[in-house]
């Protein structure tokens, strides 16, 4: 502990406040977004805009995986502009994967809880994101998505070439992003409780 004596050299340095500070490592964060966004949605139904469990418009689609995770974590994220290019251009930074790997099935590079968003009309507009998950059951890379094709939230396998979310991979143009920990990490609600589990 630093002197505090007024006059003392330290003393105006130590009432500055704190930044904000979630506790968690960027791999310990990726790792909880992606664990919890499947815990929370595997199974939900795929709802267009919707708002969740409950609420006036049951079901998620892609940008509700996302936002409404980042929600239950405890951040105070806005879900006024309900599109996955929101999440894209205002919470993501790129990933050390890219799109070249995913539509390669290329996989050294990616984490858990990278972002994989999809433009499926190529017209600059990104349509759908899915969630990076890795290893899950007999999946080596799997990945979350709210499925239009299967109407729920699903593990998809991306080293199945025939799978409806590989087939978009493949189809689309695709960016590979990840949530930017330290901006998100700036809404976060201080009393929110964080656990790793
Ligand atoms: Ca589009």
């Amino acid at each position: 502990m630093e002197s505090v004596i007024p006059g003392d050299f330290d003393y105006f340095s130590s009432p500055l406040p704190l930044p904000p500070d979630d506790g968690l490592t960027d791999a310990e964060f990726y790792d909880l977004f992606g664990r919890h966004a499947r815990s929370r949605w595997l199974g939900i139904d795929f709802t267009y805009f919707g708002t969740g469990i409950g609420g006036n418009n049951p079901g998620v689609d892609g940008y509700g995986t996302v936002v409404f995770t980042l929600q239950d974590l405890g951040f105070d994220i806005s879900i006024s502009f309900p599109t996955a290019d929101f999440i894209f251009d205002n919470y993501t930074v790129p990933a050390d994967a890219t799109a070249a790997d995913v539509q390669d099935g290329l996989f050294d590079d990616f984490q858990r809880g990278d972002l994989i968003f999809l433009d499926y009309d190529m017209d600059s507009t990104f349509d759908h994101v899915a969630i990076y998950y890795g290893v899950s059951n007999d999946m080596t890379h799997a990945a979350l998505t709210a499925s239009d094709y299967y109407d729920e939230v699903l593990m998809e396998d991306l080293d199945d070439y025939n799978s409806p979310l590989t087939q978009d991979i493949v189809w689309s143009n695709v960016a590979v992003r990840r949530l930017n920990h330290k901006l998100v990490e700036s809404f976060y609600i201080y009393n929110t409780p964080i656990e790793l589990n």
